[in-house]
C-alpha cells in the first residue's frame, strides 16, 4: 500500500559537480545551512549531505563532517544523512570513519557500478562492514541501489546479518548514472517490483540523474515511492534552464508529491517511517 505523504530528500552538493562550473551549488558550511533551511521550508524531510573543503572540492574530513552534523541539527529539523559514498576515488576507511561524526542517517550503496569513465568501489566485504557499524551505532542506513541486481544483493545482506537499526530497510534507486541502470519508467517498475522480495514494509526512494530527474520523479510518485531531488543529482531545471536553487527542486517534487494525493512529509513523520531514534526493532 503507498504512504499516505511523499518522503522527499534534498542531495544537495554532491562530490561531482564543480563550484566553478555550478556557482549556485552549496559548498561551504554557510550555503549548505541556508540550503538545507530553504529546502525544510519548501517540503525536505532529509538531507543528503556530500562535504567541502576550503578548495570547493569533495573532502571526507572528519572535523567538517562532525561541525556539519552539529550545525545542520542546532539549525534546521532535517534528518542528517551523511554520504558514505564519497566520491570515487575515496579510501573505504576514510569512507567507514563518516559514521564516526554521528549523522541520524548514512548512505549504503550496494554494490560496485561503473560510474561514467570511473568506477564506484563498493566490496562486498565494505557493505557488510558498513551495514554493521552503522547498526551497532543506531545510525539508520538509506541503501543506495545503482542496479536491479544490488537489490538482490541488499535481500541477502538482510537475510545473513539481520534488519538495521530501527528496524525498518529504506532503499534509494539511484537511476542514469552512466554505468548503471536507465531512468525509465520501466526500469522503475522492475525495482519497485523487486522490493517485494525485502522485508514487508520496505520503502523505497528515487532519484534519476540529470535529463532523468522528472521521468523518475513522476514514475517514483505513481509506484507508491518516495522522492530525492537535488543538484548533487541534475543542474538543470528544464531544457537550457539552470538550476537557480535546490529549493527550487524541492518546490516542484513537493508540488508533484500534492498533486499526487501525497503530501510532503514533515522530518518527524519522516522519522516515524524510517524507524530513526527507534529504541526496539519494529517488525520481523
Ligand atoms: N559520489 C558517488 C561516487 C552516496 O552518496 O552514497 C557516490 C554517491 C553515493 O554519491
Ligand atoms: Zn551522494
Amino acid at each position: 500500500m503507498p504512504s499516505a505523504g511523499t518522503l522527499i530528500t534534498v542531495a544537495p552538493t554532491g562530490a561531482e559537480v564543480a563550484k566553478a562550473d555550478v556557482p549556485a551549488l552549496p559548498v561551504t558550511l554557510d550555503e549548505l545551512v541556508a540550503t538545507a533551511k530553504e529546502c525544510e521550508a519548501v517540503g525536505a524531510a532529509v538531507i543528503h549531505v556530500h562535504v567541502r573543503g576550503a578548495d570547493t572540492k569533495p573532502t571526507l574530513d572528519p572535523g567538517l563532517l562532525r561541525e556539519t552534523v552539529v550545525a545542520l541539527r542546532e539549525q534546521t529539523g532535517l534528518i542528517v544523512q551523511l554520504s558514505t559514498g564519497g566520491a570515487v576515488t575515496d579510501a573505504e576507511d576514510a569512507r567507514l570513519a563518516v559514521l564516526d561524526a554521528g549523522p541520524d542517517m548514512a548512505s549504503c550503496t550496494m554494490g560496485t557500478v561503473n560510474f561514467g569513465e570511473d568506477v564506484f568501489m563498493n566490496r562486498p566485504a565494505f557493505i557488510v562492514e558498513l551495514h554493521k557499524r552503522m547498526r551497532d551505532r543506531g545510525i539508520v542506513p538509506e541503501y543506495e541501489i545503482f542496479d536491479l541486481g544490488q537489490l538482490t544483493s541488499l535481500a541477502r545482506l538482510l537475510d545473513k546479518h539481520g534488519l538495521p537499526a530501527g528496524g525498518h530497510v529504506h532503499v534509494d534507486f539511484v537511476m542514469g548514472v552512466p554505468g548503471g541502470m536507465p531512468g525509465t519508467t520501466e526500469a522503475l517498475v522492475a525495482c519497485a517490483s523487486a522490493v517485494r522480495d525485502l522485508p514487508p514494509g520496505t520503502t523505497f526512494a528515487a532519484t534519476g540523474i540529470g535529463r532523468a530527474t522528472l521521468p523518475v520523479l513522476l514514475a517514483s510518485l505513481s509506484a507508491g515511492g518516495h522522492l530525492r531531488v537535488g543538484m548533487e543529482d541534475t543542474v538543470t531545471y528544464a531544457k537550457g534552464q539552470p538550476v537557480e536553487s535546490n529549493a527550487q527542486l524541492v518546490a516542484r517534487a513537493s508540488a508533484f508529491a500534492r498533486l499526487a494525493q501525497r503530501p510532503p512529509y514533515s522530518a518527524e513523520q519522516a522519522r516515524a517511517l524510517l524507524g530513526i531514534g527507534a529504541t526496539m526493532i519494529k517488525k520481523g
